[in-house]
């Protein structure tokens, strides 16, 4: 009886103890700032509102969501050079270039802020890791293989994509022209890449030239929400449905019309809400030195499981869904 009371005390002491300890290592009420390509793209609020929904199951998190006009470099820069002087804890950031911000979000580290990007990497020196959705070679290839479904493997393709330093679009067409090179696509030819900037207008004035300088074309790949949308519009505008395949990368929510009177017969994406919740429960666990953020960590992020950290410390989500007539409804109303 003796004995097990006193090895009753030890493990008493012992959970006090460590609980002490790691109450003293853990930061309470932190700022975590996501930093987006740019505003007024509903992707990056469906980002945010997953990032919200991490904050207030973690508890002890200020959720700062910020976004340049347009996707530029400069514009995100502006803002770091901002965060820095508030001295929030981290920050977490879909970046429009890949090595514009590195010197910034290099001094940012060294201030002591916690610099992870997702969706849209900075280059390795620029951040402790980043959370990719999905793996770019796997997006890329995807998308080919979608498009030349589309138009039965023969014709002219054109890509209308995001800014002309996105990260993430640049890598993913580079291995949409790696898989261009198969020779299931011996009879497709990829005659143009425009950029419409993730801005409505402007994507909708790309495709609009596409059609008119390509009257051949078969297809477009729009690996962009923004500009997946546009090129829909511009499409109908024109009357080419039909005559032009689309596919991309869409917000089922805003491609649905699209999806279901055949203008863009299917498309991919992930969930956005988990991809900023995954990015802001990585930024917190990481403050926290729960996550080391070192390359082989299983790090578990709540209702999202087990992520790794691959080489480079890039992490991947998941894969995309894809979306067609028959279960656009179901993810339309999510995001
Ligand atoms: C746009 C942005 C974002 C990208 C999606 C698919 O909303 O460019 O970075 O991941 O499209």
């Amino acid at each position: 009886m003796k004995k097990q009371k006193f090895i009753l005390t030890i493990v008493l002491i012992a959970i006090f103890i460590s609980s002490v300890v790691s109450f003293a290592g853990a930061k309470e009420n932190v700022r975590i700032a996501m930093l987006v390509k740019n505003l007024g793209n509903a992707f990056f609020e469906a980002c945010r509102d997953g990032g919200l929904e991490a904050a207030k199951e973690l508890g002890g998190i200020e959720f700062i969501f910020q976004g340049p006009t347009t996707p530029t470099a400069e514009g995100q820069i502006e803002i770091i050079d901002s965060l820095i002087a508030q001295k929030v804890d981290a920050i977490v950031i879909s970046a429009n270039d890949v090595d514009a911000l590195v010197p910034i979000c290099k001094r940012a580290m060294k201030s002591g802020i916690t610099v992870i990007s997702f969706d849209s990497g900075i280059a390795p020196e620029g951040r402790i890791l980043h959370l990719a959705p999905s793996s770019s070679e796997f997006i890329g290839r995807s998308q080919v293989k979608m498009i030349a479904n589309l138009i039965d493997h023969k014709g002219e393709i054109a890509i209308l994509s995001a800014s002309s330093q996105a990260t993430n679009q640049n890598e993913w067409i580079e291995w949409m022209k790696e898989e261009l090179k198969e020779p299931a696509y011996k009879d497709m030819k990829l005659v143009a890449v425009v950029y419409g900037d993730d801005l409505s207008d402007k994507s909708y004035r790309e495709a609009m030239g596409l059609f008119k300088s390509y009257p051949d074309l078969r297809g477009i790949i729009s690996p962009t929400t923004v500009g997946i949308a546009a090129t829909g519009k511009a499409l109908e505008d024109a009357e080419k449905s039909g005559k032009i395949e689309l596919t991309g990368l869409g917000l089922p929510s805003e491609m649905k019309q699209y999806i279901k009177n055949g203008t863009c017969r299917q498309m991919s994406l992930w969930n956005p809400i988990d991809l900023g919740y995954s990015s802001t429960y990585i930024a917190f666990k990481l403050l926290q030195g729960e996550f080391q953020g070192k390359e082989g960590e299983v790090m578990k992020v709540g209702r999202m499981g087990e992520i790794k950290i691959g080489s480079d410390n890039v992490a991947i989500m998941g894969e995309p869904y894809i979306f067609e007539k028959d279960n656009i409804d179901k993810f339309a109303e999510i995001y």
